[in-house]
């Protein structure tokens, strides 16, 4: 089963929307399995955003994200890396897809709810970014055969 790291940003924790976000992963059918909110600090949000280092939207991106709480998140599923992109929609909200996450929330690129891994690697990278191995935990839910044909 494939796993992502989904990150719901300090605007979305502020307007209350962590709830309602959480709920659309479980009714999609994933599996929370770590979860921690938490105040990210300049050095993990530069690992975290590495790739953009030098871009002109890099500061205001640290700003962002290291200004109030963030929840950092594990989701467990299938092809649930490339599923989450699509549920959480463009990276500008304004392109999101109507009932994207992205799309449903927000209005600005600099304020954009939420974080999604874009790969399998980029997931793995984030994931030991963010969550020491035993954090990240192994359970089964009872109704995983209703989920799965083949569980
Ligand atoms: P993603 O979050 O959809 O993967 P990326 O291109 O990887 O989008 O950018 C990372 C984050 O940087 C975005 O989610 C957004 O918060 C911020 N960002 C990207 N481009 C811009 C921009 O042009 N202006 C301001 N913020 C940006
Ligand atoms: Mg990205």
């Amino acid at each position: 089963m494939e796993r992502s790291f989904i990150m719901i940003k300090p605007d979305a924790v502020q307007r209350g929307l962590t709830g309602e976000i959480i709920s659309r992963f479980v009714k999609k059918g994933y599996k929370l399995v770590a979860m921690k909110l938490m105040q990210i600090s300049r050095e993990l949000a530069t690992m975290h955003y590495t790739e953009h280092q030098g871009k002109p939207f890099f500061e205001s991106l640290m700003q962002y994200t290291t200004s109030a709480p963030v929840v950092a998140m594990v989701w467990e599923g299938k092809e649930v890396v490339a599923t989450a992109r699509m549920m959480i929609g463009d990276t500008n909200p304004l392109q999101a897809a109507p009932g994207s996450i992205r799309g449903t929330y927000g209005v600005d690129l600099g304020r954009n709810i939420i974080h999604g891994s874009d790969s399998l690697a980029s997931a793995k990278r984030e994931i030991a970014l963010f969550f020491q191995p035993e954090e990240v935990l192994m359970y089964s839910l009872t109704l995983e055969n209703w989920m799965y044909e083949q569980g």
